[in-house]
């Protein structure tokens, strides 16, 4: 499958932040082999005038989503934090980029880049109607924010090469894959880019 990167289009690289890669407080295995693959994808965009979108989990030390406060997760992703930074690999572009906050207040979690955030708006405003999808991990915060952007009508590209999943019950991060491409998502490599 061959698909024209133009001025349709936005990427989206989803919580490449130190606490989800290997040695952080919630690690996605390998989360940082995908960056090389990431950072040519941001390149391209970036190459050809298109806004670079990167979420990032931002939670107060008081989050809902933390074991210690009812939630599932071990503390991780604590605002202004150094687990809260993004891996040091990853590039991020001078210009046309935007830095996406998400599960900000201590009562909601957010799995996806979309909810409580101005990622819609911003991507409207720009005339976007095409996402590229990458980052961690898989079965969360990339799942939902794909589904996130296909239920408000946009036309989701995931990148299989640039996405990694955590994988607490064997298979989610293929079933995650599955019900995107159910509805309507569909599935990458940068082979797949002119
Ligand atoms: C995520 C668990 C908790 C993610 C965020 O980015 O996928 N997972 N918070
Ligand atoms: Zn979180």
């Amino acid at each position: 499958m061959k698909v024209k990167v133009g001025d349709l289009d936005a990427l989206i690289v989803v919580d490449m932040q130190k606490d989800f890669m290997p040695g952080g407080a919630l690690p996605v295995p390998e989360g940082d082999r995908i960056i090389p693959t990431l950072n040519n994808y941001i390149k391209l965009f970036e190459e050809r005038g298109l806004p670079v979108f990167f979420t990032r989990d931002w939670h107060p030390e008081n989050h809902i989503s933390f074991k210690e406060n009812g939630g599932i997760w071990p503390k991780h992703c604590v605002q202004n934090t150094e687990g809260a930074e993004f891996h040091r690999d990853l590039y991020i572009p001078a210009d046309n980029k935007f830095i996406i906050s998400k599960g900000t207040s201590p009562d909601f979690d957010a799995y996806s880049g979309f909810q409580g955030t101005i990622l819609d708006s911003l991507l409207k405003e720009r005339g976007v109607k095409r996402i590229f999808v990458g980052g961690v991990a898989t079965d969360y915060c990339v799942k939902n924010t794909a589904l996130g952007g296909l239920n408000l009508g946009y036309q989701v590209f995931v990148l299989g090469d640039g996405i990694k999943g955590v994988d607490i019950n064997k298979g989610d991060s293929e079933r995650a894959l599955q019900t995107l491409m159910l509805k309507g998502g569909v599935v990458i490599n940068q082979a797949d880019i002119k």
